[in-house]
């Protein structure tokens, strides 16, 4: 087994293999020992909301997720409730104040529901924070070891875009793992248990959303601090003025087990839709986390019943004839895809289909994607133009165009 098929805690837990987590987030080949910023995967993505008890609740009944580690005024944490909920390898955080003097309440009321902290695994914090530094990272936490009668974990703390974190969780220290539920802190919780099936199971990628002009700066980032390569799907200043408004490039770890793509706002006729992210975030932040399913049709029919809102798609993108000459086999019949609003895409190592939600919470900020991945290691490039023009449609339905 070479290094880099070391599956996270996470990824254990949820039984997963490698060959699963292939399939699932398209892995690559890369050559470990060059890389001078070793991760494992995604450690587990942590929001402050408004509600972190309802928030919990929502996440387990309409998304599926089971609760598993839980820390609050119950066990003696007064400042704020934490609820770690758990789908497969993904691990979401959820914080929401308690005491009125909490930091978090700041934290709110400027940003709205959102991701703080984008946590990685890794197996050694001390040497990526070396590097991190040497490399010009603003190290938000030095190394220290957080430790509870289930052992210890080593962890610190980058600033990444605006608000936004990168803790580094090291989950083996002097050769033992920690055996606790989440972190050192939490207690082991359970929750309602809704789903038999999970609706989804790996996390794929989470986009930043940057200010206008500061995308290569973030791409330098990830290049300089983490080692990320650049992949090759973006959005340049040629389709940016056509219809996106925006400009993209994708960063990813040596094996792409860890996605970021980067978006600032393009210079256009209208507002663009990260203009109206970046007002509304109140300043750079997470803007959707996309979620690899191994059945997007259930997912999306599970979830559509229970309330959750995805954008439309208008079946001019289905009647095209140039859509089954691009897309050519798929494992449905288009009409089901049509009937569900799911996007297809095909690049020259397979195929992927997506659908994305409408923002999640009040402000028009953070959503999410769905996506099953047949190979294609891609990000939906075909599907730009119908789901920019989807976007825009909420967009202008809100006023902000
Ligand atoms: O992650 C991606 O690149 C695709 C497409 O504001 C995308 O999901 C890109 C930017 C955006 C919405 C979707
Ligand atoms: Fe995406």
């Amino acid at each position: 087994m070479s290094p880099h098929d070391v599956l996270t805690e996470a990824e254990q837990r949820a039984g997963l293999d490698v060959q699963q987590l292939r399939q699932l987030v398209g892995l690559v080949e890369y050559d470990e020992t060059a890389d001078p910023f070793p991760i494992t995967g995604w450690d587990a993505i942590v929001f402050v909301v408004g509600n972190a008890t309802q928030a919990a609740a929502y996440f387990q009944s309409v998304w599926g997720m089971e609760l598993e580690a839980y820390a609050g005024p119950e066990t003696g944490q007064r400042d704020h409730k934490a609820f770690v909920l758990r789908s497969g390898s993904i691990r979401f955080v959820l914080r929401g104040a308690v005491s009125p003097d909490s930091p978090l309440i700041a934290h709110h009321a400027h940003h709205g529901d959102g991701v703080v902290d984008i946590a990685l695994e890794v197996p050694d914090v001390d040497r990526c924070i070396v590097q991190a530094r040497s490399a010009g990272a603003t190290v938000l936490e030095e190394p220290h070891d957080l430790t509870d009668e289930h052992g210890t974990v080593r962890v610190a703390a980058i600033a990444a875009y605006g608000e936004t974190r990168h803790t580094l969780v090291q989950r083996e220290v002097a050769g033992v793992r920690y055996a606790g539920a989440y972190l050192p802190g939490f207690v082991q919780a359970a929750g309602v248990k809704h789903e038999e099936k999970r609706l989804f199971q790996a996390l794929d990628h989470i986009v930043g959303n940057v200010e206008l002009g500061r995308m290569d700066e973030w791409v330098g980032f990830y290049n300089r601090v983490m080692g990320f390569v650049n992949m090759a799907e973006f959005i340049g200043d040629d389709i940016a003025t056509d219809y996106s408004a925006l400009m993209s490039k994708v960063v990813a770890s040596g094996n792409h087990r860890v996605k970021f793509p980067l978006n600032e706002p393009a210079v256009g006729k209208r507002k663009s839709q990260i203009d109206e992210y970046l007002e509304f975030y109140g300043g750079p932040g997470a803007q959707h986390l996309a979620l690899a399913t191994g059945d997007i049709l259930r997912t999306v029919d599970v979830l559509r019943s229970r309330g959750v809102e995805f954008l439309d798609t208008p079946d001019a993108y289905y009647d095209d004839p140039l859509l089954r000459a691009r897309i050519g086999e798929v494992r449905v019949p288009v009409e089901e895809l049509k009937k569900r609003g799911i996007l297809v895409d095909r690049d020259e190592d397979g195929y992927l289909l997506q659908i994305f939600t409408k923002p999640l919470g009040d402000r028009p900020t953070v959503f999410f994607e769905l996506i099953e991945r047949h190979g294609s290691l891609g990000f939906g490039k075909g599907n730009f133009k119908a789901l920019f023009e989807s976007i825009e449609r909420e967009q202008e339905r809100r006023g902000n165009l």
